[in-house]
């Protein structure tokens, strides 16, 4: 028994972890023992000191990917992939990223959740001029810290493009054991050109004044469902009629299949680079040990099933200790897309059919909420410096999405001064859920750090706090791309 097991397999270890509710009530120490708090995760080494520098070459370009049988996606593309290769580099390394620009647009990358530099942060008009089409731009910046990340666009609509991909910066000691690591990439699944909601209401003849009130009465309670074209718009939800939810770029007709054995431990990194979906993610037949938010490490907690809204991550561990083939679903919490599905398959199951039927998560369960979240890092305390109040609303016929009434880029940027801690408190007006995302920054969440947090429709309420210590022009925004589009955004600006 290595330190480790002892650490977890004695009551006094097991009780400091807090995980006593974990595997150990099963009497499997062996598989508790994938836990390790004894891991100073806080002590991180210090950004300057880098190690060698990891070389990759992003090309965006026109493409085809095929998400089923039959099935060609026809879009823009990172090296042709869909979505866009696997960058997965170490701690401490150096990122060069060479991103071209073979579209027939502008374009930047974004590393989302990475705390970069503000030079290299990716967004146009902000940080930088937009990457004109034939040119390239170099990014460079420390893999710090260790998480599950997205890169993608961050011009206009160019996610829902298939301009999306992950990025796994590894930890040098991660405080859970696995043996096996994979990225599920989820996915909304728009087939033709994303549209923006004030072009799709200006062809409509619909312009909005930028009022909620009396819109409802236009459209009642009735459903504005786009069909199966490409590119149309659910105007109710003012997001588009997506037709379908992907894992690894895959429809459930041709899912992917992640592959286990009898008694490993999984590590799935689930991120969710939609456009405007929020997703649920459930295992037949398995429950998620989550240990990790938004690519930071957590107190695990093990669920049934995941929330994620467009831009979040979970990192899980699934124990597989049920052979069989199993789905990994996700479906959207908005409307009524059709739900997406991978296979989870033992290859040393007796068994190769897949088991029919809805993951418990499906059916009730436990969900992930965020007060089940500890972090296990050191977190901002006490009275802040500043605080903003935010109130976020729009939708229904209107084209503008709006933070304090103002419509980006019309809009003030909130000041702040290095070293100051902060308050955001959000408050949403409007009837969508907005999963509001920090640049630059990680922020307390309650009791955990992430970088974007859903803030429900009808009055729903968060406030997050921050340290500003990455001085620069950063970007606030709802990461549903048509709210951003339409203006739900601002600069936060160190002066
Ligand atoms: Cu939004």
């Amino acid at each position: 028994m290595d330190r480790r097991n002892f650490l977890l397999a004695s009551t006094a270890g097991a009780a400091a972890l807090g995980v006593t509710g974990l595997s150990l009530a099963k009497g499997k120490a062996q598989t508790a023992s994938g836990f390790d708090r004894t891991n100073d995760v806080t002590a991180r080494s210090p950004r300057m000191t880098s190690g060698p520098t990891r070389e990759f070459r992003l090309v965006a370009a026109p493409g085809e990917a095929e998400v089923g049988p039959g099935e060609v996606y026809r879009n823009w593309m990172y090296n042709g992939e869909y979505p866009g290769p696997e960058i997965r580099v170490k701690e401490g390394e150096r990122l060069r990223i060479v991103v071209e620009n073979k579209t027939p647009e502008g374009t930047t990358v974004h590393w989302h959740g990475v705390p970069v530099p503000n030079a290299v942060d990716g967004v146009p008009g902000l940080t930088q001029a937009p990457i004109t089409p034939g040119e390239s731009f170099t990014y460079e910046f420390e893999a710090d810290p260790a998480g599950s990340y997205i890169y993608h666009s961050h011009f206009g609509l160019q996610i829902d493009r298939g301009l999306i991909g992950p990025l796994v910066i590894e930890e040098k000691t991660p405080h859970v054991t696995y043996d096996r690591d994979y990225v599920l990439v989820l996915d909304d699944y728009l087939a033709g050109d994303p549209q923006s909601l004030s072009s799709t209401s200006a062809r409509r003849g619909m312009m909005g004044d930028g009022q909620e009130g009396g819109r409802r009465r236009w459209w009642g309670g009735g459903r504005q469902g786009g069909g199966m074209m490409g590119g149309m718009m659910d105007m109710e939800r003012q997001m588009p009629s997506y037709q379908g939810l992907l894992i690894g770029g895959k429809l459930p007709t041709d899912p992917r299949v992640f592959e286990t054995r009898s008694g490993e431990r999984i590590r799935l990194r689930f991120i969710n680079p939609s456009g405007a979906s929020t997703l649920r993610a459930a295992i037949g037949g398995h429950r998620m040990t989550v240990t990790h938010c938004d690519g930071r490490p957590v107190e695990p907690v093990t669920v049934d099933s995941l929330i994620l809204g467009a831009a979040e991550r979970y990192d899980v561990i699934v124990e597989a200790s049920n052979p069989g083939v199993w789905p990994i679903m996700i479906a959207t919490t908005q409307n009524n897309v059709p739900p997406g599905r991978a296979v989870l398959r033992y290859t040393d199951a007796a068994a190769s059919t897949l088991r029919d039927g809805m993951p418990e998560g499906f059916r009730g369960g436990r969900q992930l909420y965020y007060q089940d979240l500890q972090s296990l890092e050191t977190l901002p305390q006490g009275k802040p410096d500043r605080v903003f109040d935010l109130m976020l609303r729009g939708g229904m016929m209107g084209s503008a999405w709006t933070i304090n009434g103002q419509v980006y880029p019309d809009a003030d940027p909130l000041i702040i001064h290095q070293g100051e801690h902060i308050r955001f408190r959000m408050r949403n007006r409007s009837m969508m859920v907005h999963p509001m995302h920090l640049h630059g920054h990680f922020f307390r969440l309650g009791n955990a750090l992430k970088d974007t947090v859903l803030v429900q429709g009808h009055m729903g309420r968060a406030e997050f706090d921050f340290v500003a210590d990455n001085p620069g022009r950063w970007f606030f925004h709802c990461h549903n791309i048509y709210h951003m589009e339409a203006g739900m955004a601002r600069e936060v600006r160190y002066v």
